[in-house]
């Protein structure tokens, strides 16, 4: 019997895995798929059938917004039932916004989508691509009793397989540039690949995939430090056509007492604008109500983001203003879990 070779999608969409130096210059700039496939000759060793599909020009993930979203959302619709998994070469930079996004734009997924990059070009000695690449292409093909083991939007980078809607870049020098604070890893690498499968979602059998291309770019962050004046807020929350704003508080979600800096959040609230709480701590939760610094944002009608990261806030608000929702459901939504993306039962810690 003909044995298929499992078919797997790589989407590139740019980062300095295929950079190369301008010589003009001397700064890196996005290059083209061929550099990438011609510097690791191992993608053609696979048992997999590999294709690709690369942005026409690819981009530093600086300048990615939501449109390449879409773009990349209706690429993986388009494809989905051709192939068993899809890997993204995506620049480090905003990886955790773009996977983040689309872990809520790719609703009931039941295949791996899986991103990936390097902190150092594939030309480069010491890259860091090749093994990411390698083995990014491996979980997406990774099957168990016939079924993906990972059927989730996820990053993987320097030997770690991460929920994408929990991590964050934390460090633009070391290989290991993303953590994931408040979910564990969904698989190690070392010489075997152990993946941990009570941590991976498995999505209902029954259901279909759904890809929501409908998003509101009408959201802002504010981002509190001590000192911060009445005029910064109140520019913030006069922002034109503005929906919601992340409140990036201290803390378990704590903030001034003053009375300005309330009335103004609470005008906003009274507005119609959604005010969600994330803490600026890289782990653990907000918890307000715990100090007497939080109280009063709970009583003025402040959403808890729990243990979100402010990339997964970002986009989890942008997809539900996309949708036809009501401001009831729209708060409600925003303490469940869609994606994994937050927990809200604190005995978890
Ligand atoms: N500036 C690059 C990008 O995000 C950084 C990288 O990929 N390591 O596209």
């Amino acid at each position: 019997m003909n044995k298929q070779k499992t078919p797997i999608l790589i989407i590139y969409t740019g980062g300095t895995i295929g950079m190369i130096s301008d010589p003009e210059t001397g700064s890196l700039k996005p290059f083209n798929f061929e550099q990438i496939a011609n510097m690791v000759p191992a993608l053609k060793s696979f048992d997999y059938k590999l294709d690709s599909i690369s942005f026409e020009i690819p981009i530093d993930s600086s300048d990615i917004n939501i449109d390449v979203w879409i773009k990349i959302a209706n690429i993986i619709k388009q494809n989905y039932d051709k192939y068993s998994g899809f890997v993204i070469l995506h620049g480090t930079d905003t990886m955790s916004y773009s996977a983040s996004a689309l872990s809520f734009m790719l609703e009931n997924l039941h295949k791996p989508v899986i991103f990936t990059g390097s902190q150092l070009p594939i030309e480069t000695l010491r890259t860091d691509g090749k093994e990411n690449l390698i083995t990014a292409i491996e979980i997406a093909a990774a099957q168990k009793d016939g079924k993906p083991i990972v059927p989730e939007v996820c990053i993987y980078f320097e030997n770690r397989l991460y929920r994408g809607n929990r991590t964050r870049k934390y460090n633009a020098e070391h290989f290991d540039a993303f953590e994931s604070p408040n979910y564990p890893s969904l698989a190690k690498v070392g010489i075997h690949i152990k993946y941990n499968f009570e941590a991976i979602h498995y999505s209902d059998q029954n259901k279909v995939l759904n890809v929501h291309t409908k998003l509101n770019p009408n959201i802002t962050i504010l981002k509190l430090f001590p000192g911060i004046t009445k005029e910064s807020v109140e520019a913030i929350l006069n922002t034109k056509n503005l929906k919601a704003v992340i409140l990036e508080s201290f803390g378990a979600g704590n903030g001034p007492t003053s009375e300005w800096f309330i009335k103004l959040l609470k005008d906003a609230i009274d507005k119609g604008i959604i005010i969600l709480n994330i803490s600026q701590c890289n782990a653990g939760s907000v918890d307000m109500g715990k100090y007497e610094t939080s109280v009063k944002l709970i009583e003025i009608g402040v959403i808890s983001g729990y243990d979100s990261t402010t990339e997964s806030a970002l986009t989890k608000l942008m997809y539900l203003l996309g949708k036809d929702l009501s401001d009831d459901e729209i708060k409600m939504y925003l303490i469940t879990s869609i994606s994994g993306e937050i927990n809200i039962n604190r005995e978890y810690y």
